[in-house]
């Protein structure tokens, strides 16, 4: 095998399954999943099946109705034998890697569970000639091998270019993939990148979908839907008619027979994935009609086979001329979508990333949450680590991810977080709302580039299942079952070194949400005024008096009205905006004082000075691995530590001297910070 096995080492099923006896009661023999079921228990651990109830150690019982939802799945353990209970097949495969994950970390085998969110979804930003847009980890385990020759951004991409077979067709890289995901409750992907060019538009026609279903079957087989994004000119493109307008009938029936053809080959295909009006991308708004008409017309589409569209909300203008002070990029997808609440057809769910801005260090919740009151909801995360490091620095994200979808919107006086209730409350579906999140595995031996990053894959599925799990319980199962065999001490480094990994890159980056000091366009490393006279909508108004975007609605853009009554007193007044999104709602002068007792400007100099150290002292920690863990495993974060080290380095003395030399006040401690 030429890849790391992850969380799901032989050994971690061989130590609980191996050799066990297993008798399967009323498993259907004839669907996929249990096809799927049967071979995992023989292939891993190399488990017996037995025929014969009374010698099984282990029973997988399909029970329909018993449990609450066809996901649901129970474990039951007396006298040595050990029950899977499910009301399906689907429920018994969650309930299969629940045991097998319980039992390495010694948690108790008397367990039910049912995900706390119903959509647990996977969006790949893979290109069709094997690149990924924002990816980390090499080329993309679907797409690869034609492309090279490929221009993907020539438009006028015609299906007769097709010389050559743009899949990859690795399919044991992909059916070890979908294993990792179903092991952690993920059942829906997205195959391609939402920028949808070039051939890519073809993905949803006759030669490629023969590809795309190949790719479908493994992953229907873990209990995978499979999506695709399409080209919002997908009709002017592939069948030459004039408009995309979602009104016109040629249109439609365009549409309605592309979902004839697809579910046809795939009766199990999700849907689609819509990145319209957005960045550039063709949309609705050409032809005047509203994003409802858009999203509404493919839903009509799909409506037949049961499908479902994911229509993105991360909608504003990326030509804004940055002397324009009128426009709020934060306050865009409100703007656009507030005004559709209840117009969506109840198989279209809007895709929200969680913040107003663009997966930041630190950003709000994005007020659509909440303000929306009739519409499917679906929260986006980025797992792959674009404004977060690059899967270089070490990252774990799961704190930040935790923290946003508990936020408390405080539009009932009772608790009313996201994740617990706005989500199904505000839905026309509940069933068609949950997580969707952009992926992080390429084709590099470890899946994530940085080893370390597959806890963010794993962290993102568990959190997805169950949101009340913590990230510390999520880090201690995701590090036991990755380093199985060494000693406590050991793993507990690791632990260490990870569960501050956030917080310390955090501490070295864009203070107290402001975001976007980034290179433009790569986005990894620093620079301060990047981004500052670009089109992008992303400004730090940095001047010799103060730094933050004034947000507030007394004397700035208004964006804080966009809130709950409660939540929108909050952040009107810098004296009750939490620390670490001050700059987002407010210009303040640098001798402002935080609820931390330290002045803004103390602040930038202590966290930068510190974010520096903490990674130092990973870099101590992690050498007192080497030797004890799997050399491949040591040397590739080694490595990066040293590349993180001089990016730590780089963000620290290039904003604390910034921000020096815009204040002219000196540092408390008298550190160097250069003039
Ligand atoms: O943050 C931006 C990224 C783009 C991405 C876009 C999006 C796929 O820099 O690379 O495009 O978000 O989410 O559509």
């Amino acid at each position: 095998m030429e890849f790391d096995q992850t969380w799901l080492t032989s050994e971690v099923v061989e130590r609980s399954i191996g050799g066990k006896s297993f008798y399967f009661d009323d498993l259907p023999e004839e669907n996929e999943v249990s096809l799927r079921l049967r071979s995992e228990i023989l292939g891993w651990g190399r488990a017996r099946i037995t025929s014969d109830k009374e010698d099984a150690e282990i029973i997988l019982r399909v029970r329909p109705g018993v449990l609450a939802t066809d996901e649901s799945y129970r474990l039951e353990s007396s006298e040595g034998v050990i029950s899977v209970i499910g009301n399906t097949s689907r429920g018994i495969l969650y309930g299969f890697y629940s045991m097998v994950r319980r039992m390495i970390n010694h948690q108790g085998l008397n367990f039910e569970s049912t995900p706390s969110q119903p959509i647990r979804m996977i969006d790949h930003w893979d290109q069709i000639d094997g690149t990924i847009e924002r990816g980390y980890a090499g080329e993309s385990l679907f797409f690869g091998q034609y492309g090279k020759n490929s221009n993907p951004d020539r438009k006028e991409f015609s299906v007769r270019d097709v010389v050559g077979d743009p899949f990859r067709r690795d399919y044991q890289r992909v059916e070890f993939y979908a294993r990792m995901l179903s092991s952690i409750g993920i059942n829906a992907v997205s195959l391609n990148n939402v920028n949808v060019r070039g051939l890519a538009t073809f993905l949803i026609t006759d030669p490629l979908l023969d590809g795309v279903a190949d790719i479908a079957q493994i992953f229907t087989s873990f209990g995978i839907k499979t999506y695709l994004a399409i080209n919002w000119e997908a009709p002017k493109r592939i069948k030459q008619i004039k408009t995309s307008d979602p009104l016109d009938q040629e249109v439609r029936d365009f549409w309605k027979e592309i979902a004839r053809n697809i579910y046809n080959r795939i009766p199990d295909f999700g849907g689609f994935v819509v990145k319209a009006d957005s960045e550039g991308e063709p949309g609705p708004y050409q032809y005047k009609r509203t994003h409802a008409d858009g999203a509404n017309m493919l839903a009509e589409a799909v409506e037949p086979y049961g499908g479902h569209i994911f229509w993105r909300t991360f909608v504003y203008n990326s030509r804004q001329d940055w002397r324009d002070r009128s426009t709020d990029r934060a306050k865009a997808s409100s703007e656009n979508f507030l005004p559709l609440d209840g117009q969506f057809k109840e198989n279209v769910s809007l895709q929200i990333k969680f913040g107003p801005i663009d997966f930041q260090t630190s950003e709000p919740l994005t007020p659509l949450f909440g303000g929306l009151k009739r519409t499917n909801q679906v929260m986006e995360f980025q797992i792959t680590a674009e404004y977060l490091g690059h899967q270089i620095d070490i990252n774990y994200i799961v704190p930040q991810w935790k923290k946003v979808i508990s936020f408390d919107t405080k539009y009932r006086d009772v608790g009313d977080s996201v994740a617990s209730c706005i989500l199904k409350e505000h839905a026309i579906d509940p069933e068609k709302t949950g997580f969707t999140s952009v992926g992080n595995v390429g084709m590099d031996y470890n899946w994530t580039g940085n080893k370390l990053s597959q806890a963010n894959l794993y962290g993102y599925g568990r959190l997805s299942w169950d949101n009340e799990l913590t990230p510390e319980e999520i880090l201690d199962e995701w590090i036991n079952q990755t380093f199985l065999s060494i000693q406590p001490k050991y793993r507990k480094t690791i632990y260490e070194i990870m569960i501050t990994s956030n917080e310390t890159y955090k501490k070295y980056n864009a203070p107290l949400g402001i975001g976007f000091m980034v290179v433009p366009s790569s986005h990894y490393g620093v620079s301060v005024n990047g981004y500052e006279y670009d089109r992008w909508g992303t400004y730090h108004f940095a001047d010799r008096n103060g730094v933050g975007v004034d947000r507030s609605v007394a004397t700035g853009t208004g964006f804080s009205g966009l809130y709950s009554d409660e939540v929108a007193r909050m952040y009107e007044d810098p004296a009750t905006t939490p620390d670490d999104v001050l700059l987002f709602f407010h210009h303040v002068p640098y001798t402002h004082v935080l609820q931390s007792g330290e002045t803004v400007i103390q602040h930038i100099y202590n966290t930068h000075f510190d974010g520096y150290e903490g990674v130092l002292d990973y870099i101590k920690k992690w050498s007192t691995l080497e030797g004890v863990i799997d050399e491949i495993d040591y040397s590739n974060v080694a490595r990066r530590l040293q590349l993180q080290k001089q990016n730590a380095l780089e963000w620290r003395d290039q904003i604390n001297t910034y921000f020096y030399r815009m204040s002219g006040i000196a540092d408390e401690h008298n550190r160097t910070i250069y003039e």
